[in-house]
């Protein structure tokens, strides 16, 4: 049995670096069926391929399943975070069925307007709130379009993304003003353009809130606490614990085993994605049977 939702949030996997529990990621997947997926960034750490090539193929069976589920009718859009910034020069085209976009609009069930972005472009408000303030709205907008500038200038220097998790982690008293900053920032953006909520992901902190009548949804990460953001049929959004769910599936796969029904769900679902080598070796072996 699988666990059906409306809509499915994650994001933060950093596929890519030795940090990601894609393993458990693409076994969260198959367990579950859901009509639309919003990667909120930061889904494949580009930043950490460049040092050093990493790529196991737990990570490819996330993306396998991923493409798996966009062929079978889930809709899928890619907001692209700072780790991936390279796939937002794709913004507006879709690959194998996933739609790229620089932010979403993601409309409930019940008719709740969230804003869909990944949360790195509030990095410079959030370390500068205190001159914000001062400065006001004006100085608001600037200061999102330094935050590029500034970062446009280290990537042509070669130098890595200079993030809020950086910051957080140099400065450790500070993490709780950062965070609450961060998640402050968030909701006045959201406010602004007179959406319902946010989802987000970036500080790596899952997070389900009411922050002064905006709906505050933080994915959290596939690399600790390992949640994604589901919402039910009727609208309703949900924190979901990924490691507790599949221990939960192994305990029940146990009882059943144990009552001697060996027929699990592992066995029972065929998957050509997984079996089958990629389109492309088969298209080449045929040319090459051919040509013989
Ligand atoms: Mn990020």
């Amino acid at each position: 049995m699988k666990a059906r939702y409306r809509t499915l949030f994650i994001s933060d996997c950093h596929l890519g670096s030795n940090g990601a529990q894609a393993e458990q990621l693409a076994r969260y997947l198959k367990h579950v069926e859901c009509e639309e997926i919003f990667l909120v960034g930061d889904i494949i750490d580009m930043w950490r391929l460049k040092q050093r090539w990493y790529w196991p193929d737990s990570h490819n069976s996330v993306l396998r399943r991923l493409l798996k589920m966009s062929h079978k009718g889930t809709k899928i859009t890619y907001v692209p975070g700072n780790h991936d910034e390279s796939a937002r020069q794709f913004c507006g085209l879709v690959f194998g069925g996933i739609r790229i976009a620089m932010d979403a609009v993601h409309v409930t069930a019940d008719g709740r307007r969230l804003l869909v972005t990944h949360g790195d472009k509030f990095d410079l408000v959030v370390r500068h709130s205190r001159l914000l303030s001062v400065a006001g709205a004006v100085g608001y907008e600037f200061l999102l379009k330094v935050n590029r500038w500034y970062n446009a200038g280290r990537r042509l220097f070669g130098l890595p993304y200079d993030s809020l998790s950086q910051a957080i982690k140099a400065r450790v008293k500070s993490a709780c003003t950062f965070i609450s900053n961060f998640e402050d920032a968030l909701v006045s953006e959201a406010r602004h353009g007179g959406f319902a909520g946010v989802v987000c992901g970036h500080i790596h902190k899952a997070e389900q809130r009411d922050i002064d009548g905006i709906e505050y949804l933080n994915c959290g990460d596939w690399v600790e606490s390992c949640t994604v953001l589901a919402e039910h049929a009727d609208g309703r959004i949900e924190m979901i614990d990924g490691l507790a769910e599949l221990a939960a599936l192994d305990a029940a796969k146990a009882i059943r085993e144990s009552s001697g029904d060996d027929a699990t769900d592992d066995a029972a679902e065929f998957d050509p994605w997984l079996v089958e080598p990629p389109i492309a070796f088969n298209a080449e072996a045929a040319l090459r049977r051919a040509a013989m």
